[in-house]
């Protein structure tokens, strides 16, 4: 048995943060859109998993608020190298939205309302890793950070957490989505500093 002392109280202080490798610590929640942000009213919202085989499982606002909802605490890191950390969301899990549907697929192409995409491999979504996200910080999800809701896959760099999100693609070969056809990670581990591809 060891007599190292683990800390004070376990809880994180600033000199002791571990962020990935070329990352700084960000206290304010900057925005980052490839373009501008698309009006999307909860009246007329869907989100639609489309199956490889074509299958449609879809939820309109009322139905995916209805949905077990989870308070998820998490860092975020964006490759533009400002990490955020301890943030609050509320949001359906991504095993509860593919609770349902039946499968083969590797592969994701997520899309937004307003034409963004992102391609991530299917077990990323899986094993409470992901959620489609509706509330930040206990209001409902600000226009610009993605509301009404938004991909939430904090494991990978944050251009993978699609804002505006509508639908999944399931697809059975990887493609590239949005930054990934313009250069950047397949993957994108921050931890494993995968930016561009090739890294
Ligand atoms: N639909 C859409 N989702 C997107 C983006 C975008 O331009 N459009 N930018 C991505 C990038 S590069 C980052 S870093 C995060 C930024 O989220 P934020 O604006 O809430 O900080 O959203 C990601 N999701
Ligand atoms: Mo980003």
């Amino acid at each position: 048995m060891s007599i190292v002392s683990r800390g004070f109280s376990g809880r994180r202080r600033p000199g002791d943060v571990k962020l990935p490798p070329g990352q700084y610590l960000e206290t304010g929640f900057p925005v980052l859109s490839a373009g501008p942000t698309p009006p999307v009213k909860t009246a007329t919202w869907q989100f639609t998993i489309k199956t490889e085989l074509g299958q449609q499982h879809r939820w309109d606002w009322q139905q995916f608020t209805s949905l077990p909802a989870e308070q998820i605490t998490t860092d975020i890191h964006c490759v533009t190298k400002w990490s955020k950390l301890g943030t609050h969301w509320r949001g359906v899990s991504l095993d509860t939205l593919l609770g349902g549907v039946r499968t083969n697929a590797g592969y994701v192409m997520a899309r937004s309302y307003g034409g963004y995409t992102t391609n991530l491999p299917l077990p990323d979504l899986r094993d409470g890793k992901a959620w489609v996200a509706y509330e930040y910080e206990g209001a409902p999800l600000h226009p610009e950070h993605g509301g009404p809701a938004r991909l939430l896959v904090p494991h990978l760099y944050f251009w993978k957490s699609a804002k505006w999100v509508t639908g999944l693609d399931l697809m059975t070969h990887d493609q590239h989505g949005f930054w990934e056809e313009l250069g950047y990670h397949d993957y994108g581990d921050p931890w494993r500093e995968q930016r561009y591809q090739g890294d």
